[in-house]
């Protein structure tokens, strides 16, 4: 398998300089570890001191209790500037650092040892700058304690969602045909990538929880604890998705009611054997009463009461349950327009806010609905101010071309980040997932990866779980500078042409790819035109007479979701001011969510000045000819990257150029069919 971002060449800046460690514990020693590999390669030396008087270019330093002077006068001595993120007070945390160039010197300095790792892939990132003596002194802290990747990996092959549910990169890290894979080389690469772009937990089974899955909890937690084990040195944490009917499937107990006492001590046992194996183990992940997931419904309760179940549990260990907002019914009547899919999770959980234990963390979609490439943000997630909130983002790209498509998702990651449910002068939604000094509930997302040697099967993909990473470190990064400092890592110590051919053509592919594919799939944020069951490609109808709840209720006048409060499903009102008034009218409405909000007839004027019916025909034609360009920008470079990353690329593009040109020839034909509006521009429309 290949190396993604952190090829041995990202290291020769590095790894050929003399290097102190100083410290001791396993991530100094990972620290350790990966310095001396560095320099075996690259004639660097490492020493690990004590003693600290050695003629270093790069000191990585754990400074221990009273030793060295605390942190707010050690920053102000070397002019470090406060970290943007985290705490105010100075402190570095458990996985901060600070980073500075003292007297020729290149000095990371941190209070635990998570932080030295965290610094070190700093200094591999920044290369020959990390060196300069221009480095600006600097205090580092991730904006959010939790950064987490929850993996849809199935031990036993499921006879539907297979190895791995909405999984396009191949088999599982971690399971394969119902047992442990032992893969722990592979396993501990892994590690590396997740800790460089800093993750700091993983959940390492389906949030559908099947019958095989269900006893990693139990009888199978040898596995579970194994793959903590290999994973502990980059700081990753694991966590488990569990069933709820646990007692009574796994327990043999008549009841999985979670006021039930026998439930309660069932839960509690578990959780303590849990702990014995695990010491650090992160907790549990619940999809509870949510397409035919077992919850507290059955037994008359609510999603407090499920929750706070397991968090009772958990608590005595410090750990967490994220319990899922996903909950919705998926049976419901295409015909009834009162029942709207995008209400559920706030009918269901904003009543709730305030009664939820400390240790319970609610994890929202960030959208109302599913994943799709263009959707509100949850108004949940403005809704539950006593209750600590994390927004769940899908990395596997079940709705974005499914890592056929080239589809940079940190753009539309840092738009859901940065938005501001109440308006200016409230926080963003990073605000809401970090809570009060990065303890809320943090970011997760949904993983992309498998044992493809690319690890996310299209290598350009890979660069949406490194902006996961980063954006759960720092929300405020500009999406672009992450992409160059993922080419960076992951291309330009690899280049056999022109490293900066090899960056423009990056970032000309992927830079707006994203809106590209927004361009030729679904129109003006009314999604869901795909094909039932596995996501892929156009099917006008396909959902729009099923019980799912996804509908774009096109007819011969028009198009979209009437969800105002005047005359629709009042979804507009879940949300705060001003974006209640803003999405209710039809004037003001974003122009790309106008269909999510509102059904217009095909001659409705956007804000752009062209009309619905001529948005849809304009972008499907300039969707596809960007495809088109991407192609042959990639094929430019034939001579400058990898043969085999070149020829995996080329041939995701020939598929991606294929299926565009199906999505705009059924979509444009299917709107002009229904509204029998000719293209102003006289183009062919079948
Ligand atoms: C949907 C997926 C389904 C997941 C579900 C979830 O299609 O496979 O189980 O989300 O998040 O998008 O639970």
């Amino acid at each position: 398998w290949h190396a993604a971002w952190l090829p041995p060449a990202a290291f020769r800046e590095l790894g050929s300089r003399p290097v102190l460690v100083h410290g001791e514990g396993l991530l100094v020693d990972t620290v350790l570890d990966e310095v001396s590999r560095a320099c075996a390669r690259y004639g660097g030396r490492v020493w690990h001191g004590p003693p600290w008087q050695v003629d270093a270019d790069l000191v990585l330093a754990l400074r221990e209790a009273g030793r060295v002077p605390n942190v707010a006068a050690e920053s102000a001595r070397l002019g470090a500037t406060p970290a943007v993120n985290g705490a105010g007070d100075g402190a570095l945390g458990d996985e901060g650092y600070l980073l500075a160039r003292v007297d020729g010197v290149t000095v990371v300095l941190a209070d635990a040892p998570a932080g030295l790792l965290y610094g070190m892939f700093h200094v591999v990132r920044l290369g020959a700058a990390a060196f300069d003596d221009e480095l600006p002194a600097r205090r580092h802290r991730p904006a959010l304690d939790r950064r987490i990747l929850d993996h849809w990996d199935n031990v036993d092959i499921h006879p539907v969602s297979g190895q791995i549910e909405r999984g396009y990169a191949g088999g599982s890290l971690f399971w394969r045909d119902g047992a442990a894979r032992h893969d722990h080389a592979r396993l501990r690469d892994y590690g590396r990538l997740l800790a460089a772009c800093g993750v700091n937990a993983i959940t390492v089974n389906n949030v559908n929880v099947h019958d095989t899955e269900a006893r990693l909890l139990t009888d199978r937690l040898g596995d579970v604890a194994e793959t903590a084990q290999v994973l502990r040195p980059y700081g990753v944490r694991v966590h488990l998705s569990v069933s709820f009917a646990a007692p009574v499937v796994l327990g043999g107990l008549p009841t999985a009611d979670p006021l039930d006492d026998r439930v309660r001590a069932w839960w509690a046992a578990a959780t303590r054997r849990v702990y014995q194996r695990i010491p650090d183990f992160g907790g549990y992940v619940v999809k509870a009463d949510s397409e035919g997931r077992p919850g507290p419904f059955a037994y008359g309760r609510d999603h407090a009461d499920g929750a706070n179940l397991l968090a009772e549990a958990l608590a005595p260990h410090g750990g967490v349950v994220r319990w899922r907002a996903f909950v919705y019914d998926h049976r419901q009547d295409w015909r009834d327009r009162s029942t709207d899919r995008a209400r559920a999770a706030h009918d269901h959980f904003a009543p709730l806010d305030g009664r939820f234990d400390d240790n319970v963390i609610l994890q929202v979609k960030f959208g109302p609905i599913d994943f799709q490439p263009r959707e509100p943000v949850s108004p949940v997630l403005a809704a539950m101010p006593a209750t600590r909130l994390a927004v769940e983002l899908q990395a596997t790209q079940e709705y974005t071309g499914q890592q056929r498509h080239v589809c940079y998702l940190g753009p539309w990651w840092s738009e859901v980040l940065r938005f501001r449910p109440r308006g200016e002068a409230g926080g963003t939604i990073a605000d809401v997932a970090a809570g009060r000094a990065g303890a809320g509930g943090g970011l997760v997302a949904v993983a992309n990866v498998g044992d493809d040697p690319f690890w996310t099967a299209h290598p350009l993909a890979q660069a949406n779980l490194y902006a996961f990473g980063r954006l759960a470190w720092d929300p405020l990064l500009v999406p672009g500078a992450i992409l160059d400092e993922w080419i960076d890592l992951t291309w330009l110590p690899v280049a056999t042409g022109d490293p900066e051919t090899v960056r423009r053509t990056m970032h000309a592919i992927m830079d707006d790819s994203w809106r590209t594919y927004e361009r030729y799939t679904a129109p003006l944020g009314v999604g869901f035109m795909v094909r039932p069951g596995h996501h892929y490609g156009p099917d006008v109808d396909g959902y729009e007479y099923t019980p799912w709840g996804t509908y774009h209720f096109a007819d011969r006048d028009g198009v979209g979701v009437d969800r105002t409060r005047a005359t629709g499903t009042g979804f507009t009102g879940q949300y705060p001011p001003p974006w209640s008034e803003v999405y209710e009218s039809r004037e003001r409405c974003p122009d790309e969510l106008l269909l999510f909000f509102h059904h217009v007839p095909y001659r409705h004027v956007l804000h752009s000045g062209r009309t619905v019916i001529q948005h849809i025909y304009d972008t499907h034609f300039a969707g596809v000819e960007e495809v088109a360009a991407m192609r042959e920008r990639w094929r430019l470079v034939a001579g400058a990257v990898d043969p085999a990353v070149h020829d995996r690329v080329a041939e995701r593009l020939d598929e991606q150029f294929r299926s565009a040109v199906e999505w705009r020839d059924q979509i444009n034909t299917y709107f002009f069919r229904k509204s029998g509006v000719p293209d102003a521009h006289g183009r062919r429309i079948h």
